[in-house]
């Protein structure tokens, strides 16, 4: 074998022996390199005559293409290793059925909120809502609620730090405070009208939201939903909001002969004040009382805190928990599935 076979060779072999790419970039350099084999031997035809020149150089040409060959076969089958090795560790099984993106959907409760949100809002009402942390003014003060009165004290409320007088302090107990910012609003839109002596559009709204108060077991959660709702006008009437809840309840329950009964009670905000109970004729729950909201005619206070005069102004309002609403449509017992986050229980009702 002569000299220029032995380097092809040799070449060959320091190729197939190359491991990784940078293996062979440095196997290549000892033989194409600047100052490897091939380039070397081309360095010494300069003492050669014209003759010579061109019959080594051809040779050593020969050897050089077929060094290049053997890089480049050698380059070729590392990079088929690569890609054969990668493919295997990133092995997909394209029989699989594929999976499907997850669809979310309404919480059990959102979709009661909608659902009365649907309701109230084809009977003309508006809905209003607005700060979870509020005053002790919109909170307590507005709504009649005395200074002593046992819900202000920190056992029922969450208070919250940086109260003043007037600076938000509390997170808000109920959604009535809403009720009074939009009363509020609603007269000072209205102000030019009240001051010619005329009489203003009625004031028909809900108020749904989240709710805080101090209060943990099977049927509380420090946090619950509210919705009240008001109706204030010149000429409105208890008759007018039996007619309004008990056609609310009907639709809600999907139960036409559904029986109301209202109950004399007491909140400081309403006199007289009626606890609402439901009745229903038919399915698991007939025959029982369930009691689903409070309610009453709006306080002479409470309409002047409104900037109202309650000589020319009467007013009607209720409160009710979606939570409890959303129990009694689906038959769910215990009020804490519903914070849990359970996606088992949850989605149920997609
Ligand atoms: C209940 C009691 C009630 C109201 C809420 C109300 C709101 C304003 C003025 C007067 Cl702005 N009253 N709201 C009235 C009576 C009862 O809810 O047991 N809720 C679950």
């Amino acid at each position: 074998m002569n000299e220029l076979d032995a380097l092809v060779d040799s070449a060959r072999q320091g190729f197939e022996q190359a491991a990784t790419p940078a293996d062979l970039e440095n196997a290549k350099a000892v033989f194409l390199g600047k100052s490897g084999r091939i380039t070397e031997l081309m360095k010494g035809l300069a003492s050669l005559s014209i003759d010579e020149k061109k019959a080594r150089g051809a040779v050593i040409n020969q050897a050089k293409q077929a060094i290049e060959a053997a890089l480049n076969a050698r380059r070729q089958a590392l990079a088929d290793a690569e890609l054969d090795a990668q493919l295997k560790a990133e092995a997909l099984d394209v029989s699989l059925p594929g999976r499907q993106a997850g669809q979310g959907g309404l919480h059990p409760v959102s979709l009661t909120l909608e659902r009365i949100e649907g309701i109230f809002g084809s009977m003309g009402f508006d809905v209003a809502q607005g700060p979870e942390i509020e005053s002790d003014w919109f909170n307590f003060t507005a709504l009649n609620t005395p200074e002593d009165h046992p819900a202000r004290s920190m056992h029922d409320t969450f208070y919250v730090e940086g109260g003043s007088d007037k600076a938000p302090n509390l997170l808000r107990t109920h959604t009535s405070p809403m009720q009074i910012r939009h009363a509020v609003q609603h007269v000072n839109r209205h102000r030019a009208l009240l001051d010619a002596g005329e009489t203003m559009p009625e004031i028909r709204v809900i108020a749904p939201g989240r709710t805080y108060r101090v209060d943990s077991d099977a049927t509380h959660s420090p946090m619950f939903h509210q919705c009240e709702g008001l109706w204030i006008g010149a000429n409105v009437s208890f008759k007018d909001l039996k007619v309004v809840f008990t056609d609310f309840c009907r639709t809600f329950f999907e139960s036409d002969d559904l029986v109301l009964r209202f109950r004399p009670s007491f909140f400081p905000f309403t006199e007289p004040s009626a606890e609402i109970d439901i009745q229903f004729q038919s399915g698991p729950l007939a025959g029982r009382w369930l009691e689903v909201a409070g309610s009453g005619q709006v306080h002479p206070n409470v309409v002047r805190n409104m900037g109202l005069d309650p000589e020319k102004y009467i007013g009607f309002a209720f409160g009710m928990g979606p939570d409890r609403l959303t129990m009694l449509r689906y038959g769910v017992n215990d009020l804490r599935l519903f914070f849990d986050g359970d996606i088992r229980f949850l989605s149920q009702f997609q």
